[in-house]
């Protein structure tokens, strides 16, 4: 943790580790000395930067307790002016009580029969305004281009012109049209992000109507919400954890939490993919913080990986700089990177493929352009990174 306080270091984090753990602002008659042992402990000071220690009998497996402890009231104590959580190592023994992901980077690759490339993947847009039907269609027009996987946006739930039941139906007929068509797999993430009850009763009308991936946008529905999701054994869908609000909490880098410590904690609440930042969009996050977000969603640890997507003002330009920095265990997706397209959304989708397919091969996108016409419309119009 990074600390800035108008007391020194030393006294501000004694203070913050009694408060992360057994103590308060002042002696206490009821303290004894079995519980003084349960206390965080400072281990290391290295100027601004502290590391602190919590046994581990103070935690239970539960996302809502742990965070409760290790970022809760010490980010409003006065004692505290900033206070920056950097990182987080949580012992393999006690992550292995989570269960992570059901399916996992493997488990999204085999149900979508795709090994050795980055998956690609659409948000439709505009992401909330359009009619269901139309969402279905663009869909189609998006799986038909080539795209693999298509997602609601996270404000988009249950809306009067966009009905939960009706776009999922809708949809997933589309999905079973194109897959037809294709002979290629497809894969639909539905919002089901509500107030848990109706989370519930969403991915209930998801189920029967043979979905198999769901979206949950983590922060705003809470971690409470998305670690009792995953124990709901009916369901098995696919999870994809959007981050929406995250920056709140993580942007600030003297104040908050780092971006790496939520998409551990969405990983090991069972998210199967998860927005880990782009670095080449629209979207704040520099390589090095989506370098190690893509850490925390893969590094080997006793719980599946969650697949990593990246997201958020990408187009084909940017996906060679995307694949070469974070590799090809990635989903790649844009949404006005697709439906911004000069020939729409299917010309846009089959752009995103080409320029992956490019990459892939080894090939220049400008080279590939010469013989893909999709891929020499979206670099002309998208010249750089979000522009
Ligand atoms: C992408 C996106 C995602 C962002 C969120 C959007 O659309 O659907 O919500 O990726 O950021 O609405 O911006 P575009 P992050 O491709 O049209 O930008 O992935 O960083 O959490
Ligand atoms: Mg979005």
């Amino acid at each position: 943790m990074k600390i800035k306080s108008s007391l020194s270091v030393r006294e501000a984090a004694v203070r913050l580790a009694a408060e992360s753990s057994i103590g308060t602002w002042t002696d206490i008659s009821t303290m004894k000395p079995e519980i003084r042992k349960l206390a965080a402990k400072i281990f290391e000071i290295k100027e601004d930067v502290i590391k602190v220690a919590y046994p581990l009998d103070i935690f239970e497996p539960s996302i809502p307790q742990i965070l409760a402890d290790v970022a809760g009231n010490i980010f409003g104590m006065l004692d505290v002016d900033e206070l920056r959580i950097e990182d987080i190592i949580i012992p393999s023994k006690f992550l292995k009580q989570f269960r992570g992901p059901s399916h996992g980077i493997d488990g999204v690759r085999n149900m979508m029969q795709i090994k050795d490339r980055p998956l690609v993947g659409t948000i439709i847009k505009p992401k909330i305004g359009l009619p269901y039907k139309d969402h279905a269609r663009v869909a189609f027009e998006a799986w038909i281009g080539g795209i693999d996987f298509v997602k609601d946006d996270e404000n988009l739930t249950n809306q009067s012109f966009n009905p939960f039941k009706e776009r999922v139906i809708e949809t997933l007929q589309a999905l079973d049209r194109v897959e037809t068509k294709t002979g290629e797999k497809k894969n639909y993430a539905a919002n089901i992000s509500a107030p848990y009850n109706e989370m519930l009763e969403r991915a209930d009308i998801l189920k029967d109507h043979d979905g198999k991936c769901a979206m949950i946008d983590v922060i705003t529905c809470g971690f409470s919400a998305v670690q009792s999701f995953i124990t709901e054994e009916r369901f098995n869908f696919i999870l994809h954890g959007h981050r929406a609000m995250h920056a709140a909490m993580t942007r600030n880098p003297n104040h908050g939490i780092h971006m790496s410590m939520l998409a551990l904690l969405s990983r090991m609440c069972g998210m199967d993919q998860f927005h880990v930042g782009a670095a080449f969009g629209k979207m704040e996050g520099d390589v090095e913080e989506v370098t190690r977000n893509i850490h925390s969603c893969t590094f080997d640890c006793g719980l599946k990986k969650t697949f990593p997507a990246c997201s958020g003002g990408l187009h084909p330009r940017v996906i060679p700089d995307i694949i070469e920095t974070f590799g090809k265990d990635i989903i790649i997706q844009a949404g006005g990177g697709v439906h911004g397209h000069p020939k729409g959304t299917t010309a846009g989708a089959t752009a995103m493929r080409q320029a992956v397919d490019a990459v892939m091969d080894g090939v220049s996108l400008e080279t590939h352009a010469k013989t893909h016409e999709e891929l020499a419309g979206a670099l002309q119009k998208w010249k750089s990174q979000y522009s």
